[in-house]
């Protein structure tokens, strides 16, 4: 039996229980509390959630490639990584470089978008328990959703999103993918392996942000995902999905326009193609509670002035089908 610590909304975690579900093992699922992560304490290895406990071998492990690779060495039915050489390590590669740039990029502003469009979602994945389910409740949540907007803006960094040119980041890492998967339909070896699983999983938070989902030359990229959701029966969409669409569909608008971006116009931004990695980056801030009253700014101005203005809603075309 494998243990899988999670937060059950989490693009990391759908990958390794996407892995789980595809090499037919038994496993049980821990929501952890995010705040103190003191379920998965006891484990001497980084406090990162997905981690998981195989009871069988003892072995405690977190991040999730490490964790697929350590599945399909233990368990090598139903293989995700390439046995061949050249390929396995070209399957490795995509995933550590998928887990460090689209990964972090797509949490980032997925996050943006429940905290510019609604951030009383909020304390529904984060609170659902806590006192009592106290957070969830209508005034409540109005009240959570600024304290726990200003926690995430400053542990990962949303405020400098235009700065750090992540939507131009993500643009010239993810055209350049739809293509190859246009012509070749899988990353790697003409098969799905890993690297297709990492890069479907991770793109998920980008499906509420419009400017990717309604992106001409990205169509093709949620079309094939879509493809892989049905084919290995993934989730069709994710709880934050559906709560943003509702609430999209009741005001009938979105933020939607990326002010300083142009249209067909190249920027050049690295992505990270050409370095080996051995692990994967991550970009996770520790904060104080202190920080929060002086950080209140950075989440307000990212709300209400991030230079994401209002378009009329649509839906993207594979929500419509
Ligand atoms: N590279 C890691 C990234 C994992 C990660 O950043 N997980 C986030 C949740 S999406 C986390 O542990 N957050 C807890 C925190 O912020 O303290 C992986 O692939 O598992």
């Amino acid at each position: 039996m494998i243990d899988l610590y999670k937060l059950h909304w989490s693009h990391y975690v759908e990958k390794v229980r996407w892995a789980l579900d595809f090499k037919r093992l038994p496993w049980r699922g821990i929501d952890i509390v995010a705040f103190t992560k003191k379920e998965m304490q006891r484990f001497d290895c980084p406090q990162t959630v997905p981690l998981i406990h195989d009871t069988a071998t003892g072995v405690a492990i977190s991040d999730s490639s490490p964790i697929i690779r350590y599945l399909d060495e233990t368990y090598p039915e139903l293989a995700l990584l390439p046995s061949h050489p050249v390929e396995r390590e070209a399957a490795w590669q995509w995933m550590l470089r998928l887990d460090s740039t689209l990964g972090l990029h797509a949490r980032r502003l997925g996050y943006t978008q429940v905290i510019m469009e609604c951030p009383n979602i909020l304390s529904k994945l984060f609170m659902p328990n806590v006192c009592g389910g106290l957070f969830t409740r209508p005034v409540w949540r109005a009240l959570a959703a600024p304290v726990l907007g200003t926690m995430l803006t400053l542990r990962f960094r949303f405020h400098r999103n235009r700065e750090d040119r992540v939507y131009e980041a993500l643009e010239a890492q993810l055209i350049p993918i739809a293509a190859q998967l246009e012509r070749d339909g899988f990353l790697v070896g003409g098969r799905f392996t890993a690297a297709d699983l990492t890069l479907a999983s991770l793109l998920r938070p980008l499906r509420i942000v419009p400017h990717f989902a309604h992106h001409p030359q990205l169509q093709s990229l949620f079309a094939w995902q879509e493809r892989l959701f049905r084919a290995h029966d993934r989730d069709a969409a994710f709880p934050y999905e559906e709560l943003i669409q509702a609430q999209r569909q009741r005001c009938g608008s979105m933020r939607g326009r990326v002010s300083w971006m142009r249209p067909n116009t190249k920027v050049a931004v690295d992505t990270g193609e050409q370095r080996t990695l051995q692990v994967a980056r991550n970009d996770i801030h520790s904060i104080s509670r202190w920080m929060l009253l002086p950080g209140l700014p950075a989440y307000l101005k990212l709300r209400w002035f991030g230079g994401v203005s209002r378009v009329r809603y649509m839906p993207a075309a594979f929500v419509s089908g």
